[in-house]
């Protein structure tokens, strides 16, 4: 029997649920459905939908309105199996209408991995540069003024071949390491176009490979006076030092040149919903 409107305002029956589907989403799960009369007929007060969240451990209930026809349950995960939902309409004079029940399982929960920084303090002793040209290659401070006319340049009339790099003292240990720097500002410059990062614990220890960074792969920077900043690269252990070493330049010369260098704390955000 179909219950469109009615005219007898003593008890109008509810307009039952049709086609009512399930769509699985990673982390939700989202009801949809139709009724049987066309719009204007539906003699529905409201949709009351039923469901045990075990995530809560309780019986759910709510009801949404009559115009409307899908709802989606959030916070669903894939570690609870089936969720059964109970659907039944009510019509304007709380009739309860036909009840229709589907089941299904949620798509897992998205993963949360989420990163936030903040530049550490450091001081010109905290750097060391491996093989600075003797006369023109500037000074550690000028990678830490916020200054970009001054720079650091390493020694252009040693061979090609030859390995130049930057050793950082980290002034607290981290587990992630972030790093930016700025190219020197002039177009007659070399900007590190291959670099090996390195961290370890101890001075006296050997180095340990992080990442190797190449200009195409992770966007070196090659033009004079822009700004590089790494991503967030995960330790073996927390570390102290930091080798920054440029094994090519994009002019393929041997030397590299900076004109800012700088560090950050990172702390990392990871939350997998379905891991509880
Ligand atoms: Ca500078």
């Amino acid at each position: 029997m179909v219950a469109c409107s009615s005219d007898d305002e003593n008890g109008v029956p509810a307009t039952d649920i049709i086609n009512l589907s399930l769509q699985s989403n990673p982390g939700n799960i989202e009801l949809a459905w139709d009724y049987e009369c066309p719009e204007g007929e539906n003699t529905n007060r409201y949709v009351e939908i039923r469901y045990y969240d075990p995530a809560k451990k309780k019986e759910v209930k709510k009801t949404v309105s009559a115009f409307t026809n899908s709802y989606t349950v959030e916070d669903t995960r894939k570690k609870y199996g089936e969720y059964k939902f109970t659907l039944q309409p009510f019509s304007t004079t709380f009739s309860p209408g036909t009840i229709q029940e589907i089941s299904g399982v949620s798509e897992a929960g998205k993963i949360i991995d989420t990163y936030t920084s903040k530049e550490l303090t450091m001081q010109p002793e905290d750097i060391y540069i491996e093989g600075l040209h003797p006369t023109g290659g500037g000074t550690p401070a000028n990678l830490l003024d916020k200054n970009p006319e001054t720079f650091i340049n390493t020694d252009y009339t040693k061979p090609l071949g030859t390995i130049f790099y930057i050793d950082i003292t980290y002034p607290k240990a981290q587990k992630y390491l972030k790093f930016s720097y700025i190219n020197r500002n002039n177009k007659a410059a070399s900007f590190p176009a291959e670099v090996k990062c390195y961290c370890k614990v101890n001075e006296k220890d050997d180095w340990t490979l992080v990442k190797t960074l190449k200009q195409a792969d992770d966007n070196l920077p090659t033009s004079a006076g822009a700004s590089y900043t790494s991503k967030e690269y995960e330790c073996p252990f927390e570390f102290n030092y930091f080798r920054f070493e440029v094994l090519k330049t994009h002019t393929g010369k041997v030397n590299f040149s900076l004109s800012e260098f700088a560090i950050y704390e990172v702390e990392r955000f990871y939350y997998d919903p379905e891991a509880e």
